[in-house]
């Protein structure tokens, strides 16, 4: 996986705000939502995209190539339903100027590290400084500490995620795209955060 190199659309728009410049079928009832996700290569976001789509775990998963596209509709208590259109971003340094091809205009920023590795949560505060200088200014934004079945490796305390995301006003959760671990969560929990378009 990770293989299939593409770019966004260049009319990607503020999805999730209610306008139909995006094809349609965007009410208050049914949200398009794009989405993208950052972080260090090897954290595990195609894994994390691949559980959530697919209900799949690859532990021979190949880096990603420029970015790779897949797309997930939920269904909320409250009858919503919210699809994301997921941008999965390649995280070698190479790529790196890639980036704003995929978070310019996203709605959603999901910015991950792997909680066995200090170094890719270094670089998640690169890409959350890089999202708040140059992301939309209603971004909503999720700090992610993957790889959380690892614990005995773990190199990253969940008190400092949870203490980076409250001071940079973000959504935290630990996940495991291994075990599935808070995968759905993780959706379900950036859809309650969304913006709602108004009903009139
Ligand atoms: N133990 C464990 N391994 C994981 C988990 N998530 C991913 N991995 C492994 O970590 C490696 C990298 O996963 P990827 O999802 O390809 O990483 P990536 O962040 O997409 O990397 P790039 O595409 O290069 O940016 C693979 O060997 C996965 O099997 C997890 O939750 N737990
Ligand atoms: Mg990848």
């Amino acid at each position: 996986m990770g293989c299939s190199a593409s770019l966004p659309e260049r009319s990607s728009n503020q999805l999730g705000r209610g306008n139909s410049e995006n094809g349609g079928g965007q009410d208050a009832k049914n949200l398009r939502v794009k989405l993208v996700l950052l972080g260090d290569s090897g954290v595990g976001k195609s894994c994390i995209v691949l559980r959530f789509v697919r209900g799949q775990f690859d532990p021979t998963s190949k880096v990603t190539v420029g970015a790779s596209f897949l797309s997930q509709t939920i269904a909320l208590q409250d009858s919503t339903t919210v699809k994301f259109e997921i941008w999965d971003t390649a995280g070698q340094e190479r790529y790196a100027s890639l980036a704003p091809l995929y978070y310019r205009g996203a709605a959603v920023a999901v910015v991950v590290y792997d909680i066995t590795s200090l170094e890719s949560f270094n670089k998640a505060q690169y890409w959350v400084k890089e999202l708040q200088k140059h992301g939309s200014s209603d971004i909503v934004l999720a700090l992610v500490g993957n790889k959380a079945d690892l614990h005995e490796q773990r190199e990253v305390p969940i008190q400092d995620g949870i203490e980076y995301a409250e001071k940079n006003g973000m959504f935290f959760i630990e996940t495991s795209a291994k075990t599935a671990d808070n995968i759905n969560e993780l959706f379900e929990e950036i859809a309650k955060r969304l913006p709602r378009p108004s009903t009139n």
